[in-house]
């Protein structure tokens, strides 16, 4: 194998550990993925090693003995990097970096997924986001042979580039530019409550999902918008919102950074904000990539997260996306009854998304809302059917009206209020 690449692309060897208790074929998943990972960060996989150990070696991740013949079999590869499967303590990158030498990095998962977030990140947000989870990962991290190298390489594909500059200051600057970052997240974050805070009274539906499910494919066909649709992952970091009427009923639709296994806890604090978009929604469409055999990873992923953020009692729907990709219908009546679900769609090819658009309709019809009326005494006759359908919080007899504050969903609320103009 010839280490001349013609788009001399970065090559790399994958590592994965294997403990006790995980089934090989698990490992064998989290490398196809962190082999699309490092595709999408700009590097080629040359091969992947995996050690099954019964512990973790605190020095050096897999066996001494192991990664020695790691390094070997990267640099008879022609490889730059070193992609470890699992995230790596600060000393134990540091001795591996040690073993590897000067011409090959080694990076582990957290540090690639970082690494595509920068490149991905378009926004004063996003990049702000993406610098402070990056910094956090780097300061402990930060011993002089790791400020060497990193001053030689830099991230995937960088050889001397963003990197840089950072890497010239020491632990005080960053930690310095760490509470600057934080100050600057806080008062981006303050725009963007002020700004919700407009869209309140609004019906909000957030697409929530593991990267690359098709959530901006859905945000596409939904609202016939020009978002962005790539296949990699990590395609969208920022938050897209965009209006959306459907039979007279309006709502807004968001679309937002995807999840992954092992997401770094650094960047799940940084994007809180961006998330909060969800937060702040009234219905959750979890979309899942019904052709992933990996979909119950997926499903578990979410969960995970929006339980870490707190979002886990919001009206959540399950969408599963990419029927078109699923040829065998007993599979997808299994996947229809595991997610409970009717929702199965193709957003690309634009399949049964009028499911999907029923389903969104009878949320906002079912959403509860309070609102303060005056029934006038000649209308008393209407009294009967609010008690029945809407729950009455708080009421004041006067000469000429009931005044009523009472709570129900849209749709009842609507036709009373045409009962209560004849
Ligand atoms: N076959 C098929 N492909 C789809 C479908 N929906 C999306 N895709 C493809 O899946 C890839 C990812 O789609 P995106 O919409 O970018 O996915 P995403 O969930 O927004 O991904 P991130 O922003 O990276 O988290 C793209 O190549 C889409 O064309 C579908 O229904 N069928
Ligand atoms: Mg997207």
């Amino acid at each position: 194998m010839g280490p001349a690449v013609a788009d001399n692309k970065e090559r790399a060897l994958l590592i994965g550990l294997i403990l006790p208790g995980a089934a090989p074929s698990v490992t064998a998943d989290q490398l196809d993925e962190l082999a699309l990972l490092a595709d999408t960060a700009g590097a080629e996989v040359a091969d992947r090693v995996t050690q099954k150990r019964t512990g973790i070696d605190p020095a050096t991740f897999i066996g001494k003995g192991k990664a020695d013949e790691a390094v070997r079999q990267a640099v008879a590869l022609g490889c730059s990097l070193i992609i470890f499967n699992d995230e790596i303590s600060p000393t134990q990158m540091k001795n591996l970096q040690r073993l590897a030498g000067e011409d090959l990095k080694v990076l582990d998962r957290t540090g690639l997924i970082l690494d595509i977030f920068r490149k991905h990140a378009r926004t004063r947000e996003a990049r702000t986001q993406v610098e402070l989870a990056q910094l956090q990962y780097r300061l402990p991290r930060l011993t002089r042979m790791w400020t060497h190298l990193e001053r030689q390489m830099g991230g995937v594909g960088t050889r001397a580039g963003a990197g840089e500059s950072q890497i010239e200051v020491d632990r005080r600057l960053i930690q310095n530019q760490i509470s600057r970052l934080k100050k600057d997240l806080a008062g981006i974050e303050k725009q963007r409550i002020t700004q919700s805070h407009h869209r309140r009274d609004q019906f909000r539906v957030a697409l929530v999902g593991y990267t690359n499910a098709g959530k901006s494919t859905v945000m596409r066909s939904l609202s016939g918008s020009d978002v962005y649709v790539r296949d990699q992952l990590f395609a969208t970091l920022d938050t897209t919102v965009r209006k959306i009427e459907l039979e007279g009923e309006q709502f807004l639709l968001s679309d937002t950074v995807g999840f992954i296994r092992k997401l770094p806890h650094n960047l799940v604090a940084s994007f809180r904000s961006t998330l909060r978009e969800a937060a702040d929604s009234n219905l959750i469409l979890k979309v899942l990539d019904a052709s992933s055999p990996q979909i119950d990873v997926h499903y578990q992923t979410i969960t995970d997260v929006l339980r870490q953020l707190k979002l886990d009692s919001i009206p959540a729907l399950v969408v599963l996306n990419k029927i078109d990709l699923v040829s065998d219908p007993a599979l997808l009546d299994v996947l229809k009854q595991r997610f409970s679900t009717t929702v199965t769609i193709s957003a690309l090819r634009q399949l049964k998304l009028d499911s999907l658009r029923r389903a969104i309709l009878e949320a906002i019809r079912k959403n509860q809302e309070i609102i303060a009326i005056k029934i006038p005494h000649f209308k008393s006759g209407l009294l009967d059917l609010i008690y029945s359908t809407t729950k009455v919080l708080s009421r004041r007899d006067t000469d000429e009206t009931v005044d009523l504050e009472i709570q129900g969903n849209v749709a009842d609320l609507r036709s009373l209020m045409k009962k209560l103009q004849l």
